[in-house]
């Protein structure tokens, strides 16, 4: 009888442990796909979209406690099926136009399927939080199966994640219920913030204009075409006009 309990319990540590495995692994197959993203766009544009990435595994604990909270059956079929946050990914970029930008690249890949958008961004939560909220589904291949696993990204501005962080911090000291006071602050902090992104996003781009119609320096009897450093001499370019 003991040994039952005991196999029982042996068997129920192997199921959590490979549950928990399958979402390891798409954790590090997501992390593979951002850190290819990153280098390519960094090397081939001169410029890179994302500022930094943290991700994290919802511990076995924090599992159980939000299936209670909310109510899912406690087997791991459906827990599987309804947390779909086990493994959460943020992305955090410099302009707002970048979110959208990564947000295609990562949906444009053929083994990744778009389960869920919220875009927060279009349409802000009432106290000012931003944030574009992807659900994915990536297959995960192991020695006897392959597995789809979900993984929640959320991606957002540094302004929006400057917010955010400090807003979780306020909303748990208060215990979730924050005054009304504090509230219309974070609301104008909101506010503040996005200025702040249109504002660098507008700079940004006037600097790349100019960057992209500056006149390279040349040498008085070289003719420069472009950037590339491509210069004809002058005379060349004189003896051929007047040959015309
Ligand atoms: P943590 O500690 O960051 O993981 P659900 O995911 O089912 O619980 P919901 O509301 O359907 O709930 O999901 P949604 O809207 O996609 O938001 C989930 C996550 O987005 C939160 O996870 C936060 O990380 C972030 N988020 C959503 N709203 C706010 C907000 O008003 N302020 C801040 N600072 N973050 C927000 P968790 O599990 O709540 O927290």
């Amino acid at each position: 009888m003991e040994k039952d309990y005991l196999q029982q319990l042996k068997e129920i540590r192997d199921e959590v442990t490979r549950f928990m495995m399958t979402y390891k692994f798409g954790l590090r197959e997501m992390d593979t796909k951002l850190t290819i993203l990153k280098e390519e766009f960094q090397h081939f544009h001169d410029y890179n979209p994302i500022e930094h990435i943290k991700s994290r595994i919802k511990s076995p604990e924090s599992i159980l406690q939000k299936a209670h909270r909310k109510n899912i059956e406690m087997s791991l079929d459906s827990i599987k099926k309804n947390i779909r946050d086990i493994v959460g990914i943020r992305i955090v970029c410099s302009f707002n136009t970048d979110i959208y930008r990564i947000s295609d690249m990562i949906q444009k890949q053929k083994d990744i399927m778009l389960i869920e958008c919220k875009d927060y961004i279009k349409n802000p939560k009432p106290n000012g939080y931003k944030s574009l909220h992807l659900v994915l589904a990536i297959p995960v291949f192991m020695s006897d199966r392959e597995e789809q696993v979900y993984v929640e990204i959320q991606i957002r501005t540094v302004a929006m994640d400057f917010w955010a962080s400090l807003e979780h911090k306020i909303y748990y000291k208060y215990n979730k219920s924050i005054p009304d006071h504090l509230e219309k602050e974070l609301a104008d902090a909101a506010t503040a913030a996005n200025e702040l992104d249109l504002r660098m996003e507008q700079l940004y781009k006037e600097v790349n204009y100019i960057k992209e119609h500056q006149v390279p320096d040349y040498d008085e009897n070289y003719l420069g075409i472009d950037d590339v450093k491509l210069q004809i001499p002058k005379h060349f370019l004189d003896s051929f006009l007047k040959e015309k």
